[in-house]
């Protein structure tokens, strides 16, 4: 049975573009530095990546679409912590960033990747930000590393060459 999957190893050209939310900044640094740490571990030089942030969650669609149709990444990382408070804020930024991010991959073709924490508590952020939990910004990176082979794994369709003319047999020669 064939099967087609993605795996870590990252060829040499490889370009990584993070976006990432200013808002809740000491959850979403510690996501960054998850993420460069996997990176740097699966031996991606630092000049191979680019941090591009943006004022809060909301924000991250529209800097990732225009990020990966600059067609300069093989990847987008989208880093962010969206924590529940008092009003529904929450649900809209939340609802938002993830259709966005979403819409950004189809409409692109470029492997876009969700590591947007949404946690009721501030507690359940800190968990998956590199302590109890993990961390998402390091897994993230590893989703990225693995969409990039996988996207790349896939057979395109191959065109049909036409078959070459006899000599003298166009109309009008
Ligand atoms: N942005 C976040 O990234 N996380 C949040 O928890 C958050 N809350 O709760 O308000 C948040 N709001 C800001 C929002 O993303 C936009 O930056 C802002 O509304 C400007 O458009």
């Amino acid at each position: 049975m064939p099967t087609i999957e993605g795996v870590y190893t990252v060829k040499k050209t490889a370009k990584i573009a993070i976006v990432a939310g200013r808002f809740n900044e000491f959850v979403v640094g510690h996501l960054i530095d998850g993420a460069l740490d996997c990176l740097k571990r699966h031996k991606l030089s630092e000049k191979a990546v680019t941090i591009h942030w943006c004022p809060g969650s909301f924000e991250i669609p529209l800097v990732a679409k225009k990020v990966a149709e600059s067609k300069k990444y093989d990847a987008v990382i989208c880093l962010g912590a969206v924590i529940r408070g008092d009003t529904p804020h929450f649900e809209y930024v939340s609802a938002e960033v993830s259709k966005g991010i979403a819409n950004v991959a189809l409409e692109t073709g470029v492997p876009i990747i969700y590591g947007i924490l949404t946690t009721d508590t501030i507690d359940q952020a800190i968990e998956r930000s590199g302590t109890k939990a993990g961390n998402r910004g390091f897994t993230a990176a590893l989703d990225a590393l693995e969409m990039i082979n996988l996207v790349e794994a896939i057979p395109k369709r191959r065109r049909r060459r036409r078959p070459k003319k006899e000599p003298g047999t166009n109309s009008g020669e």
